[in-house]
């Protein structure tokens, strides 16, 4: 559906909002029955890459020479023995090759970015979103943040999950050095990025280049949930 040449999508030098309607499907060398849609790259000045691979069941693709992070939107995938289903996930340091194949039909998010190593690099480590205990950001019992990844110096990201009650909103507008890769899981609000306010809805994908002012408020009459990255644990001048 062309839609007039309409879109909710939005590109600015300092942050993007990339709806579903404006997806673009092409798979990347090493995918088999599989296809990637990617949000962010280099390519437009950011320090790591998020795509959603598509699978087909028994669909591959392979995580390579950076540190690497699984999620998985839709359907079972495995690695090595291990299997992972909605909510659940997998980090890779770098260069440990990782092949992901999909038992059913399966939609996962993958991050990516070059390590910059602290002491002994980690090995790989899965987890579970919904077994992650719950924090309060800054004390606000209606938006809760679950860290998805070890609270440890030897991790340069953070990826977490945001769920805000309907109504509850970031605290602040925040500036900050950290950039962010953001998808929309479940719910709705209004984005403001940059000087901008924007409708967002699950599907989603915001990045926010590092001092891009945000803020969220939440709508609708369930809970808003986003799973976010940021660059982290580092000084800013490595
Ligand atoms: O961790 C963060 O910087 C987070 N509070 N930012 C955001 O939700 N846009
Ligand atoms: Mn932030």
């Amino acid at each position: 559906m062309h839609n007039l040449g309409r879109t909710r999508s939005r590109y600015q030098r300092d942050h993007l909002l990339h709806t579903p309607d404006a997806f673009v499907r092409a798979p990347l060398p090493g995918m088999h029955g599989a296809t990637a849609i990617v949000h962010v790259a280099p390519a437009m000045g950011a320090g790591f890459t998020q795509y959603t691979v598509e699978m087909e069941a028994a669909g591959t693709f392979s995580l390579g020479q950076a540190q690497s992070f699984v999620y998985v939107l839709e359907g079972i995938v495995s690695f090595a023995e291990r299997r992972l289903s909605t909510g659940q996930y997998a980090w890779f340091p770098p260069d440990r090759a990782a092949r992901i194949s999909a038992l059913d039909p399966a939609r996962v998010i993958v991050i990516e970015k070059p390590h910059t190593p602290l002491g002994p690099v980690p090995g790989p480590l899965t987890g579970d979103a919904s077994l992650v205990a719950p924090q309060p950001l800054l004390g606000d019992d209606a938006v809760e943040v679950r860290t998805l990844l070890p609270d440890d110096p030897a991790f340069d990201c953070a990826i977490n999950t945001m769920t805000f009650q309907p109504g509850a909103t970031l605290p602040m507008v925040e500036v900050h050095v950290m950039e962010h890769g953001l998808l929309m899981l479940d719910g709705e609000g209004i984005y403001r990025l940059g000087d901008v306010w924007y409708s967002v809805k699950a599907g989603d994908f915001i990045w926010m280049a590092p001092y891009c002012p945000q803020w969220f408020g939440a709508l609708g009459k369930k809970p808003t949930r986003y799973l976010i990255y940021k660059d982290w644990n580092r000084h800013p001048l490595t």
